[in-house]
Parts: C-alpha cells; sequence; structure tokens
C-alpha cells in the first residue's frame, strides 16, 4: 500500500516539475474528434418523412404517405418507424444516425421547438427515443440529434411569459425585444431570419448558457445520446461553443459536437469548440463538377488542397461530408434525375477522407427540389423497383467498412487522366494497403491507360476492380480502362 503512494507520488513528479517551468502540457484527448467519427458512416432522417411505425400517434390531418408534402403537411412519420427501419439501415453499412429535430414544435420541421426535454407527441414518446437508442447502440449505431439552441419556438414557455409579462417576466432577458407589447407581425424582437415564430436566444445572459447546457446534457445523460448537430451554429458567439464543448466532453469524451457550418469553418475547428461541421464547401464542388458539370475534375483535387491546408488532419478525416439535406434540393434532381451521376458522387464521397452521409432516401434515388420537396416521404413500397441504385449503395458501405484506407489514409492525387482530363484518378493509402479510385467524370465513354508502375501493379498481377466486381490481368507497363460515362472504378 505504502509502496503503492509512493510510485503514485513520484508519478506526479515530473508533472508538477513541468508545470513549474511554464511548459505547455500536451493538448486533452477532447481536443481531437472522437475517434469513431472517422470510421462512420451517417444517415440523415426526416424523421416526420422517413417511416410510419405507428398510425395511433398520427396527427389529426395526416396525408397519405407518399403525397408530395406541402410546407405545413404531416404524414405520420415517426420514432418508432425509425427503430422497425435499423435492420434496413445497418444493410445499408449504416454506423450513425442524424436526426432532424425531435421536440414538440408546431411545425413538422421542429425548428420551432416549444419543449426541449420531451419528444414531439406525432413522433412518440421518450420511451420510444430509449427504445430507438437502445436497439440503434445494440447494433453499433451512433444516435445524434439535433439542437435547436439559436433560437426557441415562439410556443416556448420562456417567450409565451416574456411576451404576456414583459419585463416583469424572468424570461425577458432570455431574448433581445426591443419594446413591449411584444409584436410577431413584424416582430420586434431578433429572430431567425425574420420568422416570428423563431425568437433568437440572447447568449449574453448566463441563464441562456446554463439552460442549453443542461439540455445537452440531458440528452446525453439521461438518453444516451451520441452528440448534437447544432444547427444555425455560426449566429451563437464562439465563447459559449468553447463552453458547450467543455461541457458536453466532461460528461461524454465520444460525443460529437457537430455544427451547422455553410461556409469554410476553420474558426469553429481547433480542437476548442466543435469536432466536425456540415461539409457544404465539398457538396458545393461535388455539385458543380457533377450536376451543374460549371468546373471541371480539378475541382474536386483543389478542395481536398484547401481543406487540408485549413483544417487539421483528424479534422479532415471527420468531415461531415453531405450531397445534400433538407435545406438544399436532392443531388440526383440536381443531376436532372440521372442516377449514374448520383452513383458516381456518392462513390467519390465514400472513397473520400471523411465520414460519409446519406440523405434518406438517396440510396434508392429519391427525387426532390427546393424545400418542402426535398423532405418527400421515403418510398417503401418502391425498393423492389429501386433495387439497383440500393444495391450501389450497400456495395459502397460494405468496402467503406472493409477498407480501412478509404476512412482513414491518405488521399493521393494523380494527374488527369482520360480525354479532356475528365478522368479523376487518385489513391487511397494506409500502410500497405492501397485502393486506386478512376472516376469518370463525363458524358462520352474514355479509356484511360494506368501506368502500372505508379499503381503498385507488377505484371501478371491480378487486380480487382471492387465496384463491378471484376477482375483485370496486368500486362506489361500500362493497363487500360474502358470506363462508361459517370463510370466509377475501385481498384486494388
Ligand atoms: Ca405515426
Amino acid at each position: 500500500m505504502k509502496q503503492a503512494v509512493l510510485v503514485a507520488l513520484l508519478s506526479l513528479l515530473p508533472l508538477q516539475a513541468a508545470l513549474a517551468q511554464g511548459k505547455r502540457r500536451p493538448p486533452p484527448r477532447t481536443a481531437e474528434p472522437p475517434a469513431w467519427l472517422a470510421d462512420a458512416v451517417f444517415y440523415h432522417i426526416f424523421p416526420e418523412r422517413f417511416r410510419n411505425g405507428d398510425p395511433a400517434n398520427d396527427p389529426r390531418d395526416v396525408r397519405p404517405w407518399g403525397e408530395r408534402p406541402s410546407g405545413g403537411s404531416f404524414h405520420g412519420g415517426d420514432l418508432r418507424g425509425i427503430t422497425e427501419s435499423l435492420g434496413y439501415l445497418a444493410d445499408l453499412g449504416v454506423t450513425a444516425l442524424y436526426l432532424n429535430p425531435i421536440h414538440p414544435g408546431g411545425s413538422n420541421h421542429k425548428y420551432n421547438p416549444s419543449d426541449y426535454f420531451s419528444v414531439a407527441p406525432e413522433f412518440g414518446t421518450l420511451d420510444d427515443f430509449r427504445g430507438l437508442v437502445r436497439e440503434a447502440h445494440a447494433r453499433k449505431m451512433k444516435v445524434v440529434l439535433d439542437g435547436v439552441f439559436h433560437h426557441t419556438g415562439e410556443q416556448f414557455e420562456g417567450f409565451r411569459d416574456a411576451m404576456a409579462r414583459g419585463k416583469a417576466s424572468p424570461y425577458w432577458d432570455w431574448y433581445t425585444i426591443h419594446g413591449y407589447p411584444v409584436q410577431t407581425n413584424p416582430p420586434n424582437y431578433e429572430t431567425w431570419n425574420g420568422h416570428f415564430g423563431q425568437p433568437k436566444l440572447n447568449f449574453a445572459n448566463p441563464e441562456v448558457r446554463a439552460f442549453v447546457k443542461r439540455v445537452a446534457l440531458f440528452w446525453i445523460q439521461e438518453l444516451g445520446v451520441d452528440g448534437w448537430r447544432l444547427d444555425v451554429a455560426e449566429s451563437v458567439p464562439h465563447d459559449f461553443w468553447a463552453e458547450f464543448r467543455a461541457a458536453v466532453k466532461a460528461a461524454s469524451p465520444d460525443a460529437v459536437i457537430l455544427g451547422e457550418i455553410w461556409p469554410d469553418a476553420q474558426g469553429w475547428l481547433a480542437g476548442d469548440q466543435f469536432d466536425t461541421v456540415t461539409n457544404y464547401p465539398l457538396w458545393n464542388t461535388v455539385r458543380d463538377v457533377v450536376a451543374t458539370r460549371s468546373a471541371g475534375p480539378q475541382a474536386l483535387l483543389d478542395r481536398f488542397r484547401q481543406q487540408q491546408e485549413i483544417y487539421r488532419a483528424p479534422v479532415v478525416a471527420s468531415l461531415f461530408n453531405l450531397l445534400g439535406s433538407h435545406d438544399t434540393d436532392r443531388f440526383v434532381t440536381l443531376c436532372g434525375g440521372d442516377v449514374a451521376r448520383l452513383r458516381l458522387a456518392y462513390a467519390f464521397l465514400f472513397t473520400y477522407p471523411g465520414a460519409p452521409v446519406i440523405y434518406y432516401g438517396d440510396e434508392v434515388g429519391l427525387e426532390g427540389g427546393n424545400d418542402p420537396d426535398n423532405r418527400r416521404c421515403f418510398p417503401w413500397d418502391e425498393l423492389e423497383a429501386r433495387s439497383e441504385t440500393l444495391s450501389w449503395f450497400k456495395r459502397l458501405g460494405q468496402l467503406r467498412r472493409e477498407l480501412p484506407e478509404l476512412r482513414r489514409g491518405s488521399l493521393e492525387p494523380w494527374p488527369l487522366h482520360g480525354r479532356d482530363g475528365r478522368v479523376l484518378c487518385y489513391q487511397r493509402r494506409l500502410g500497405q494497403a492501397t485502393s486506386l479510385v478512376v472516376l469518370n467524370l463525363s458524358d462520352a465513354p474514355q479509356e484511360v491507360d494506368i501506368q502500372a508502375s505508379r499503381a503498385g501493379w507488377r505484371s501478371g498481377q491480378v487486380v480487382q476492380e471492387l465496384l463491378g466486381r471484376r477482375k483485370l490481368r496486368v500486362q506489361g507497363a500500362r493497363v487500360t480502362l474502358p470506363l462508361q460515362p459517370w463510370e466509377a472504378m475501385i481498384l486494388r
């Protein structure tokens, strides 16, 4: 016993000496993104439209499943529907769910919460949510919630109290209200984007800060959620996010903090605020190259180089790489319904550093223009007809899981190949494991000459093309690859 105490004291000595000399200690482990993030495949669910698992909780004015949504329509989707679909999602290779908000709020999108400690009744109960987390965790799947902390809904108790009682309300200073009586049309208080139903919280008020942290910890500690996606994160002060991180990481070092940031986000990713952000700049580039074709393949390599310049390596490997969301047109629709280009874009995403995100329904080619059309009901009764695209996504998920270099390897770009330089080639490398990705980013068939030695191939060797499940025999110094328009290959 005494000896153990002595050893413990001795082991403290170097630390004390270092502190006395003012040496910098290494950054805490919690400054890095959680390790699971680089291995994750996310699935983004808009709960009202994914699956109706319990017709008993449908709103009275529920519309038929599959009918085109309007801005205010309800179709019956709920948490039990998600729980019932976990097997389907596991088959797809999904390892983490991100759900749009699930708290009560009059809208179908719930970005106007009226209560932060419960589940919207039309989505289910807290017990339904517990069941979802339990079943997801049993499949080693994470669950990330959407935190609407920039503003509340106008039906939130505090805002109603401030409206009713003015400066006598303890909630008056939770908001920035420019006079009494409080007016909603137009609002005489700070809001999100001028919407009267989304009054902005006042982060200069310590009570607001304490409240938001209490909400975040409640769902992590009591319900077991694995992190937060932070809505409108850009418009909340940086010093609050640092405070938020300290509180969340103290409770759960592995919880992810994902900021909704649209531009480049180096101001949030130094290790003191967020682990990762919504990588809309990457989406922009993939859209320009693959969907609108306003940029050439080089833009993808430029984007990669730029991300390496502005972010630390663990962050690049952990970015939340999406090809659309509830706030954008669906990718296949941006491609004019061309499923070949949708598949190529996701092949890029799954072979690129960072966590790929599937927006629900993309894996079956679900179409949809701008909000609310991008929030259509998941077409469960059309899976058979859409099975070819679904199989493609399953294969991508499988390869991402089986090939560690796709998740954690370096990315080494090659010079552009093919006619007009429309074929992008890059290698992902981790130790001895190497995959060569070849993408035909054009409407024309291409024949591409690959230098075998550069790919690390010997003459006589058999190389596997993993997406089409083909084998190629290397003969001599070069290998000719015939590529269909918008075809993707992973060679190993
Ligand atoms: Ca329902």
